[in-house]
């Protein structure tokens, strides 16, 4: 479809973080057709690495101050938001993450007036979950997102979680993340195993940032239980503030040269690709992108029935979910593929199905092209 050209405003956490990545990724897709877009953050996001046309970083500089024990930012991206979006003419402001982005952007709008862009806030997750629902910060969330013109979150779960958790006037338009299914794609014979793994070793793989909703030991405690039926590797890739609790672990439950732990990696669809299975045991996943990277590269995910992760691996097709805690259960599933090259086969090839057919780039973006569209006019 045809759309106007816009000037779309971003603000994400510039850190690793799926979040961040969506954000980054969405920046890039619409200046390559042709929007203009403009970043604004207090660094540059980290997926943000090469020259491209139409896109404009704007850096929020911190100023510190003696009296400061808090050094407020939320107050200098609110104002250069308003900056940006003045100097620019956005027509758009799109904040990802609501905490503190939907409120620095209400009032940035407050500041700009009646030319002010259209505010649309994307949930990630926490930023409902945790957070969000915390006494602390639970007025000023509702508020900031009823505040918005527009609304969207990354899967039906989280929107059914942010109706629960607070009185939200306006639509929650589900908008699903996605993937570039040219970048991550399955590619084993480019891919080097030899690096993590002997030729009749299997190799298991998590990508995580090591948050304590990423349950780091149970990876371990799974991994522990596969390694005894199958000769397997586990590859982590990430960090974070479990991942040293995991690799303490599995040194206690001595399989520490069975792991591998990577650290963090920019460029992950080099890495995935030489998985045989994915395995994601969240206690909490509102989508799980780390999970459609597998995915997309063909990668089958072994993970616990936790919030939207559901929406995006189809149990028994393009990967196996269990009771969250289950070890037991997710060793079962991942050594039942392991041991079986046809069936392995079959759910690899589901996988990158999965991805292709509901997760891939240019309908999402198209999707939020519309939704913009959509707000502009009034019918967000
Ligand atoms: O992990 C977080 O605390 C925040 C956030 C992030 O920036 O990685 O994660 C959330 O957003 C991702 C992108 O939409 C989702 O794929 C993750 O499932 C979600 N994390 C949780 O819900 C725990």
């Amino acid at each position: 479809m045809n759309h106007r050209k816009m000037k779309i405003g971003i603000t994400c956490y510039p850190v690793r973080g799926g979040s961040g990545v969506v954000a980054t990724e969405l920046g890039l897709q619409l200046a390559q057709r042709g929007m203009e877009v403009h970043f604004i953050s207090y660094n540059i996001p980290f997926r943000l690495q090469e020259y491209i046309p139409n896109l404009f970083y704007h850096q929020v500089e911190v100023m510190n101050y003696p009296l400061f024990k808090y050094p407020p930012y939320t107050l200098t991206l609110a104002a250069k938001m308003a900056e940006v979006a003045r100097g620019w003419g956005l027509d758009i402001l799109h904040v990802h993450y609501a905490i503190p982005h939907a409120a620095c952007a209400y009032l940035a709008k407050g500041i700009i007036g009646e030319d002010a862009p259209k505010v649309i806030t994307t949930l990630h997750g926490t930023d409902i979950t945790l957070v969000g629902i915390d006494e602390s910060f639970k007025s000023i969330t509702e508020f900031s997102i009823n505040s918005s013109d527009g609304i969207t979150a990354v899967s039906n779960y989280l929107k059914t979680q942010t109706e629960r958790a607070f009185q939200v006037n306006r639509d929650v338009e589900v908008v699903y993340n996605f993937i570039d299914t040219d970048k991550f794609i399955p590619k084993e014979q480019e891919c080097q195993r030899r690096q993590f793994a002997e030729d009749d070793e299997k190799i298991v793989m998590h990508v995580s940032n090591f948050r304590p909703v990423k349950r780091a030991e149970d990876i371990i405690r799974i991994f522990d239980l596969i390694s005894r039926e199958i000769p397997s590797k586990l590859v982590l890739v990430g960090d974070g503030p479990d991942a040293s609790k995991a690799l303490s672990l599995a040194e206690r439950l001595g399989i520490k040269e069975n792991v591998v732990f990577l650290g963090t990696h920019n460029a992950v669809e080099k890495i995935l690709p030489c998985a045989d299975i994915f395995l994601i045991p969240s206690q909490e996943e509102s989508f799980g992108l780390s999970a459609l990277e597998a995915l997309s590269c063909g990668i089958p995910v072994i993970g616990y029935r936790a919030g939207g992760l559901v929406e995006v691996v189809e149990d028994g097709e393009s990967g196996f979910l269990v009771k969250i805690g289950d070890a037991v259960a997710a060793k079962d599933a991942a050594v039942k593929l392991l041991k079986n090259p046809e069936k392995l086969e079959y759910h690899k090839e589901k996988a990158r199905e999965r991805a292709v057919n509901k997760f891939n780039a240019p309908e999402i973006v198209e999707h939020y092209l519309s939704y913009y569209e959509r707000v502009l006019n009034g019918k967000g």
